[in-house]
């Protein structure tokens, strides 16, 4: 009884999926979050604790949390943590210099329980930079290939145009759907 009901919920369109979008200050999170929201580049400034918005696509509905990436902020991403289904990581694809810090908190994330179930979308962000890293050398010094315990797949996207956002999406509407 319990499965049909939740089988017809979702048929009706009325489950939420939950989304936390993480990455370093600056990477682009709160930029990709409004492009969802409202197809266009909203002015930001740095997200002191979080915004969240709840984005219909495909007759799928999104809860979206994007928290603030400074250091010191990073400490209280976990505590969004419970029923979160997907983690989308943004990564500066220019900011070459922090991507072992990237690593470091991708190794966390994927340690925490409440994320072992998560599925995790790394946007590569900011490909419309010349010289920006490419998703394959993001990957790789990412180690995403070690990555045993969740999926994912990593997209490379600019969030000023919009570019590769959806197909990041896509991917998890796929698995939403399997
Ligand atoms: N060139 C370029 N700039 C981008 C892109 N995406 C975001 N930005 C810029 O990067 C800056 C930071 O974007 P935010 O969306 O505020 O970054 P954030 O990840 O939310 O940062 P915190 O809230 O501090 O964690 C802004 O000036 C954006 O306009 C992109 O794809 N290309
Ligand atoms: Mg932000």
């Amino acid at each position: 009884m319990g499965i049909l009901f939740s089988k017809l919920w979702s048929l009706f369109g009325n489950e939420e999926h939950k989304i936390v979008i993480l990455g370093l200050d600056n990477a682009g999170k709160t930029t990709i979050l409004y492009q969802f929201l409202m197809n266009e580049v909203v002015q930001t400034s740095p997200t002191i604790g979080s915004n969240v918005e709840e984005v219909t696509y495909k007759n799928i509905h999104f809860i979206m949390w994007d928290l603030g990436g400074q250091q010191s902020l990073r400490q209280s991403w976990s505590t969004y943590f419970t029923n979160t289904e997907f983690v989308i990581l943004v990564v500066d694809s220019t900011d070459s210099e922090r991507l072992s810090l990237v690593k470091g908190e991708l190794e966390k994330l994927v340690a925490q329980e409440e994320l072992s179930h998560a599925a995790f979308l790394i946007y590569a962000n900011k490909q419309d930079v010349k010289g920006s890293l490419s998703p394959a050398t993001i990957s790789k010094e990412l180690n995403l290939t070690s990555l045993r315990t969740q999926r994912w797949q990593i997209q490379p996207c600019c969030a000023l145009t919009g570019e590769g956002l959806y197909q990041g999406l896509e991917w998890i509407v796929s698995l939403i759907k399997k």
